[in-house]
């Protein structure tokens, strides 16, 4: 039978892009209910080219519901997908309320499938974008290779911090274009565009080496999900991971340097073919073409790009790259999608 689905948090910016991905993909599910906080309820949506009336969330609203996926803020995912659990829902979450719970499986579907299946809590959670930005094309490395260290920086999207940083940074920019005197004195910018907003300096015509919350000696709350994810995804939880997490004026699509150590030696030609032939990963690396992913031409598209893949001058083991990827789709919503999909196979066969 076809399972029924809900999407709750449907009207944020990662459900927006759910529906139009749920439209998109094979349509293995029978009834798809929205969810949404109360102040939504009522509002008609679309998905797979129907109207759908948005549900108030409630417990209720998740009887019936075969797999429930969560698009919502941490607090209200760590309320409500054990609710929906307890109804008898796989729940599959997209906060970071249980990611690095020993009890809820952290799943990528190319790199470690079969995590989907033990969840003793009747959930499963979706990682970070900023690691999902990476993992796919790190995951396929690993398995040749093997991984023993990643140093990272990111340089992550608005969109990142939701529908609220999409239009902070377009108002930023709004209010910095046409002033071509801009940039040129130390917190002019910051003048120009004021305070207040996700991101904790400017974003128009600057970069904000910060993402997430203070941690414990100086770490970002994003540097650890990538460290501390990274280890639970590859199966390696003694992996040596540094990132550096930083904000750039890009809309949507994480970007991501990385010096990949390996156990083994490897070739800049081999990693090349290795990324070629691993689904879920576009190669896109001729430098002398400058033919490099970048995020504007990356956005709305599903794979990991990579380009930049060097070995390392100094260390044989050692690969350089430089990685893109949708944050919003294979970094949320997709990256969702494809485990309900996993869950949903449980049903139909
Ligand atoms: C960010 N990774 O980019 C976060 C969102 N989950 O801010």
């Amino acid at each position: 039978r076809k399972p029924t689905l809900a999407v709750v948090g449907a009207t944020g910016a990662v459900g927006t892009v759910m529906l139009g991905i749920l439209s998109e993909r094979p349509d293995v599910y029978g009834e798809i209910r929205l969810v949404a906080s109360p102040r939504s309820a009522g509002k008609k949506l679309t998905v797979r080219g129907e109207e759908v009336v948005v549900q108030a969330l409630s417990p209720e609203v998740f009887d019936g519901v075969d797999i429930a996926m969560f698009d919502v803020p941490d607090e209200v995912s760590a309320q409500w997908a054990p609710i929906a659990a307890e109804r008898g829902a796989v729940a599959v979450d997209n906060s970071g309320a249980f990611r690095m719970d020993p009890d809820v499986p952290l799943v990528v579907p190319e790199v470690n499938p079969a995590a989907a299946k033990v969840r003793p809590k009747g959930i499963i959670s979706n990682p970070n974008c900023t690691t999902l930005s990476m993992i796919v094309a790190l995951g396929a490395l690993h398995r040749e290779y093997g991984l023993a260290e990643l140093v990272v920086a990111s340089y992550q999207a608005a969109s990142g911090a939701g529908q609220e940083g999409i239009d902070v940074l377009y108002s930023q920019l709004e209010k910095v274009a046409g002033d071509h005197g801009l940039g040129q004195r130390a917190g002019d910018v910051r003048e120009a565009v004021g305070e207040g907003g996700p991101f904790p300096a400017p974003l128009a015509l600057n970069v904000v080496p910060w993402a997430g919350s203070l941690k414990e000696d100086g770490w970002s709350s994003e540097e650890l999900k990538v460290r501390n994810e990274s280890r639970k995804i590859l199966g390696l939880p003694g992996l040596r991971v540094n990132a550096t997490c930083v904000r750039v004026p890009v809309v949507t699509t994480h970007s991501l340097a990385v010096h990949a150590v390996f156990e083994r030696e490897v070739d800049q030609k081999a990693a090349q073919d290795v990324l070629a032939a691993a689904p879920g990963v576009v190669l896109h690396d001729d430098p002398a073409s400058h033919v490099f992913p970048t995020p504007n031409d990356v956005v709305g598209t599903d794979p990991t790009w990579v380009g930049r893949v060097r070995r390392s001058l100094d260390d044989p083991k050692a690969l350089d790259l430089f990685l893109c990827g949708d944050n919003l789709r294979k970094g949320a919503a997709l990256n969702t999608a494809q485990i309900a999909e996993l869950v949903a196979t449980e049903f139909t066969s």
